[in-house]
């Protein structure tokens, strides 16, 4: 981190992070250009910034330099309990496993190269839903410019791979080092494995991407010693992910890959009530592991936060209808009343 970084630049810095949008981070990028100190000390981090603002630029303006936009959307907006990128490479299944999970029309091909634009779909897990996102393959043939944004709001990813097929772990060496090439790093640890003083995966720097992977091995109806597959894969390429079999033409741990998806990522729903009456038990908020009460007002509206009084709480800790205020640690399953 170069020293001397003003106050406006980490403000500037903060509105990146925390941008809704693509056009919300090129304003932010732009805002941090303007304020960073010009010095020898900073210029990584100035050309850094460039090469962002010029990646989000092309991406914004589309496919057609000075045209209309054309084509789908590439940056997918975070809907649900979480949002989690099917990546992989050419024809590993990754199409098949989204229209089998979401129910999606994600379009299945017997050949590479068949996915072209990131599609979003829903997968119900409990009574919430996991957000999955199908994309291209990463593959060196096929260049994908906008994979790093499409990325950008991803809580985590599935990397699909087809233990079956010849060079399967060639591909997945050639993968990461296409990930790599665009600041994208898969770890193996998931938000639900740190403990609560570990911040280690917040620590790396702005324009890091770091995905919680985990490595599903696809058509598991079709392998036959898939022991000895994954033993090489994960010899070779040095993967040391959390890994789970599957196959959507027999529905081999499609539900288990949900629920498995829910608790790593620290999934926590909380339901709401109004006073006097019966808690809403049919649609939950969902935080994260950690989350206050105070981040919980903040989803049912924003006033309802600013003019926060304290909430009773009916939940696994405490007693019935205990007085919590706005900074107590909610828990899956808890109910609150909020008051304001
Ligand atoms: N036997 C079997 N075949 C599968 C399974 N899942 C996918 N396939 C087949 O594998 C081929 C590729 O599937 P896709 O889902 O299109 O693969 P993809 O990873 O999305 O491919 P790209 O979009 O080109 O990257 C198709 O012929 C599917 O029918 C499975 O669980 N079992
Ligand atoms: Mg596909």
């Amino acid at each position: 981190m170069p020293a001397n970084l003003t106050p406006a630049y980490k403000a500037a810095e903060g509105h990146y992070r925390y941008a809704k949008d693509p056009a919300e981070r090129l304003d932010a990028l732009k805002e941090m250009l303007r304020t960073i100190p010009k010095h020898k000390g900073t210029d990584h981090l100035q050309a850094d910034i460039k090469a962002k603002i010029k990646e989000l630029t092309d991406e914004l303006a589309g496919p057609k330099k000075g045209g209309a936009r054309t084509g789908p959307e590439t940056a997918i907006r975070r809907e649900g309990a979480g949002q989690i990128a099917l990546l992989g490479p050419p024809n590993s299944g990754k199409s098949a496993l989204h229209a089998a999970t979401t129910g999606s029309h994600a379009h299945v091909g017997p050949y590479p190269f068949t996915t072209q634009y990131p599609q979003p779909g829903m997968m119900p897990v409990h009574d919430v839903a996991i957000q999955l996102v199908d994309l291209p393959p990463i593959a060196v043939e096929h260049p994908v410019s906008w994979i790093s944004n499409a990325l950008h709001s991803a809580d985590g990813c599935l990397l699909v791979v087809d233990l079956s097929m010849p060079g399967c772990v060639e591909r997945v060496i050639a993968l990461h080092e296409l990930l790599a090439e665009r600041r994208i790093e898969l770890i193996d640890q998931w938000p639900a494995d740190s403990g609560p003083d570990d911040e280690s995966s917040s620590d790396v720097d702005l324009f890091t991407k770091v995905l919680p992977t985990l490595l599903v091995a696809s058509k598991a109806d079709r392998l036959v010693e898939s022991g000895d597959e994954l033993a090489v894969l994960k010899e070779l390429a040095e993967v040391t992910y959390p890994c789970m079999a599957i196959s959507t033409e027999t529905g081999h741990g499609l539900d288990r890959l949900g629920t498995w998806l829910f608790d790593r990522l620290g999934v926590v729903r909380v339901y709401t009530k109004i006073p006097g009456k019966d808690a809403d038990m049919g649609r939950p908020y969902t935080v994260r592991h950690g989350a206050t009460v105070l981040e919980v007002a903040t989803l049912v509206h924003k006033e309802i936060a600013t003019d926060f009084k304290f909430a009773r709480l009916w939940g696994t800790a405490g007693f019935d209808a205990q007085q919590v205020g706005r900074d107590h640690l909610v828990e899956d399953g808890d109910i609150l009343e909020i008051h304001a």
